[in-house]
């Protein structure tokens, strides 16, 4: 176990306790209104309340008194905000200066209230009708070829949004449906649906009851999801092993102080979270948990040779995998010196990390952006679950993969056709109730939407939430295209950088948020979302909205579809608008066996479990077992290592959520008033000759020829292993290129960038 330097940045506390409550304070003081907000915030995420727009952690059925966490807070609060960013504010200020503007000044402007239209001349959004707004943009999409256009969305949008949207992309005619999850858990869709035949985690709340062990790599609990701290801090209480793997040591996962425990702040003793923690390499985890698995079997066999009995569960992986026999001769092929050089970990700690596995009965292997987020992202996956299913951990109580998903929605919305590939529509089914033909041809996920647009192909680019042109790889490139394009949609609650960047027409459409009232025909409305572990929830927003202007996001994708569509006797925008419960029949009639009784089920506590086969260990894989698969490199991060080449991590800080940016305090990484800056270990800082406080720029060494390039940041030391780098998302973004991506399902690979560094 690495240790961190005494001259680093870094923050000796526990994540939670104390310190998240001022947080809190720091935003709920800014931007408390009345004290509807608290009550607000006590309806998050229990049953019959409003489901939080940060993470997609899942929501116990039992929740504790308050059942939501500093960062979850912070986002709903960010929405709450009293700050009206009107039109005024767009007479005020032309889109040419705003593009000057931080992401963090142009979100806290606050929330958008009117429909506003891009007018070239002003170089200003105006005010429009919603009526005009609908009209004119669906004149504009009937002019164009529907295979011209892209309709992108981010995890946010509620399942019946999703699902009338992506109806709408398939009744005009195309597949062009890339979502944010094309940027982030696409690896774990592809990947391990590939070797376990499920594109989602296998575990439900209850197996982290009763694991033994569970494998962390590289998910960023205290930050990202720290409602889940609330089960692991429960499991080592009980005797559970944790074991992390991830470059940075990240305080959520060494220490937990529960705000909701008044004995544990009041005496800031909290829990230590990880038995052992590793900063294996950027990209070094398929060598890491090969290294693990050449122990578990080299204990087999010793084993097997004293008491002529397996450790590995050769019963489970008799009936129930294929791929074995290759898989151990890579094992024996593979050695130690490529395993430590390839992970930068010793072979005594992997040693002692496999020692843990061995002797946890039951298992759950964890993972988030630090795996998904590489060149072979997938191969990263396919390595967790060989580690897995060596001792048949996948499929019983207790054991289990369980991906970490972002978005409060971004799981739900791919369930209810959010998809580019035809063959994961029930078309069949979408013809029947709708009578039409759905296209059939594949459509474009993220990078191959970013790839048409540089060709100059895309005419159209609908926005249904997201920053995507600060959450994409390529930056400076995708600005540059981006303009022209005939016609750009954005709806939203926020301003950001995506909405100044615009095609020839350009509307800004402002939306309602999850906390607030959803009135329509029949009365206020509920939407629903799918969380990380499969589990359906409704959500009823209760304040009142933000301006008398806003509409419901499904309401402004109907719409926009009724002036876009012929009329069609089976497809009844109006009707779905006023009455969502009837959307919610089209999903349960839609995807038969999942949505059952969809309306009676939605407010079930805990949410009800979508169901899940590789769960009941029913493999839906290609040979129809559970696959272990042989890994074609040690490396996931896809270049070489070269002199004066560095591995770039980019990384959230625990004051933002993805491009909105609440402020420059990453407190559990003790980094304090600033994103600009560039992490290194202190001998790294040394070796490139560099000194702590200098101001350098990051360069792509890519290798393609093409110059990207990000100024200003500031050198300061920080525990990271060696040959690597750390800085910030998205400020890091137009570093990486779009061609970096995992190879199986095009994932930007922004955890190992290959950057230089100049002075
Ligand atoms: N507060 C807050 N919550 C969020 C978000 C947010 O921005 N803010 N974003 C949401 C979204 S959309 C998502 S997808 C999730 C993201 O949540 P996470 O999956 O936690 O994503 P990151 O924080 O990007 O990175 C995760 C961790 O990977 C580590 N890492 C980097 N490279 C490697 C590697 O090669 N190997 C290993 N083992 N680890 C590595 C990093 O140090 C970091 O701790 O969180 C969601 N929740
Ligand atoms: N370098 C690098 N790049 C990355 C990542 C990384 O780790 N490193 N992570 C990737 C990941 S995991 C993801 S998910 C993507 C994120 O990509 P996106 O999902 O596209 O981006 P967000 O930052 O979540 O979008 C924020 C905006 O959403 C809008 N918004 C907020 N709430 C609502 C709502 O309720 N409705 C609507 N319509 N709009 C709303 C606001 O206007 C806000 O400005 O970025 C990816 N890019
Ligand atoms: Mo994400």
């Amino acid at each position: 176990m690495t240790k961190p330097e005494d001259d680093t940045v870094h923050y000796d506390g526990p994540a939670g306790g104390w310190g998240s409550l001022k947080g809190m304070a720091r935003i709920y003081g800014k931007e408390l209104d009345s004290p509807a907000v608290l009550e607000t915030l006590r309806r998050q995420n229990k049953p019959g309340g409003f489901m939080c727009v940060s993470c997609a952690w899942t929501k116990p059925a039992k929740p504790h008194p308050f059942e939501f966490c500093e960062n979850g807070a912070k986002a709903t609060l960010w929405e709450l905000t009293s700050r009206r960013c009107t039109p005024d504010f767009f007479e005020e200020h032309s889109v040419t200066d705003l593009k000057g503007w931080r992401d963090h000044d142009l979100e806290q402007q606050g929330r958008l209230t009117h429909p506003m239209r891009y007018d070239r001349a002003s170089d200003r959004y105006l005010p429009v009708s919603w009526a005009d707004a609908f009209r004119e943009i669906g004149a504009e999409l009937r002019a164009l070829d529907p295979k011209d256009t892209v309709f992108y969305t981010s995890g946010r949008a509620s399942l019946e949004t999703a699902y009338l949207y992506a109806l709408f992309a398939r009744l005009y005619g195309h597949n062009n449906l890339p979502d944010s999850s094309n940027m982030c858990h696409e690896t774990t869709s592809v990947g391990l649906k590939k070797v376990t035949g499920s594109p989602v985690g296998t575990c439900v709340l209850s197996d982290f009851d009763t694991c033994d062990a569970i494998f962390f790599f590289g998910q960023n609990t205290g930050s990202n999801s720290p409602r889940f701290l609330h089960p692991l801090q429960e499991a080592v209480k009980r005797g559970c092993k944790i074991v992390t793997f991830n470059p940075v040591r990240e305080p959520g996962l060494l220490k937990f102080v529960n705000p909701q425990s008044p004995a544990e702040m009041l005496t800031s003793r909290g829990t230590e979270i990880s038995d052992l923690y590793f900063q294996v390499r950027p990209g070094g985890d398929i060598a890491a948990i090969m290294g693990l698995c050449k122990h578990v079997k080299a204990r087999d066999a010793a084993l097997f040779a004293r008491e002529k009995r397996h450790l590995i569960d050769t019963a489970f992986i008799d009936q129930h995998c294929h791929g074995f026999d290759a898989f151990t001769a890579c094992l024996d092929a593979t050695g130690w010196e490529e395993i430590e050089r390839e992970s930068g970990l010793p072979r005594a700690d992997l040693e002692a990390a496999a020692d843990i596995y061995c002797d946890a009965d039951k298992v759950i292997g964890v993972y988030g952006m630090g795996v998904t987020q590489h060149v072979h992202g997938s191969q990263t996956i396919g390595a967790l679950v060989n580690l897995l299913l060596l001792r048949g951990n996948i499929g019983r109580e207790g054991t289990g993969i369980s991906p970490v998903r972002g978005h409060s929605n971004v799981q739900g919305q791919r369930t209810v056709g959010i998809s580019e590939k035809p063959e994961l529509v029930p078309n069949d089914r979408l013809k029947q109730l709708f009578g039409f033909d759905p296209p059939m041809e594949k459509g474009m996920n993220t990078v191959e939407a970013c790839e048409a647009i540089i060709a100059g192909k895309v005419k159209a680019f609908l926005s249904l939430g997201g920053n995507f042109l600060r959450a994409i790889p390529e930056q400076e490139k995708m600005e540059e295209a981006w303009t022209n394009m005939r016609l750009t949609v954005q709806i939203a609650t926020k301003l950001n950088r995506s909405h100044l960047i615009n095609g020839e027409v350009a509307y800004l459409l402002p939306c309602l948020g999850r906390s607030e009232e959803d009135m329509q025909a029949s009365g206020p409305q509920t939407v629903t979302m799918e969380d990380s572990l499969s589990c359906i929830h409704g959500s009823v927003g209760k304040r009142k909205p933000a301006s008398e202007h806003l509409m419901s996001e499904l309401a402004i994708v109907a719409g926009i579809a009724r002036e876009t569509l012929p009329p069609n006797p089976k497809v009844r925008w109006d009707e779905w608008v006023g009455d969502y419960a009837r959307v919610r029949d089209l999903i349960e009639a839609s995807y038969p066996g999942k949505f059952d009784d969809f309306n009676a089920r939605m407010f079930t506590p805990g949410g009800f479990y979508k169901g899940n086969k590789a769960r009941e260990r029913i493999w839906q894989t290609e040979s129809g077992k559970a696959e272990f698969t042989v890994p074609t490199t040690l490396s996931g991060c896809g270049f070489e290592d070269a002199p004066g080449r560095y591995r770039l991590i980019t990384l959230r800080s625990n004051d933002q959520f993805n491009t909105t940016i609440y402020g420059y305090s990453d407190r559990l990484r003790g980094v304090e008033g600033t994103r600009d800056v560039l992490l290194m270990n202190p001998e790294e800082i040394a070796r490139a000759g560099l000194s702590a406080g200098q101001v350098v720029a990051l360069v792509s060494d890519a290798g393609d020829g093409v110059h990207r390039q990000v100024d200003g940041l500031t050198v300061t030391p920080f525990s990271l292993p060696d040959g690597c780098v750390a800085a910030y998302y998205p400020e890091m973004n137009p570093l990486v290129p779009l061609s970096h991506h995992d190879k199986l399902s095009k994932t930007p690979a922004a955890k190992s960038v290959p950057v230089r560094i100049a002075s």
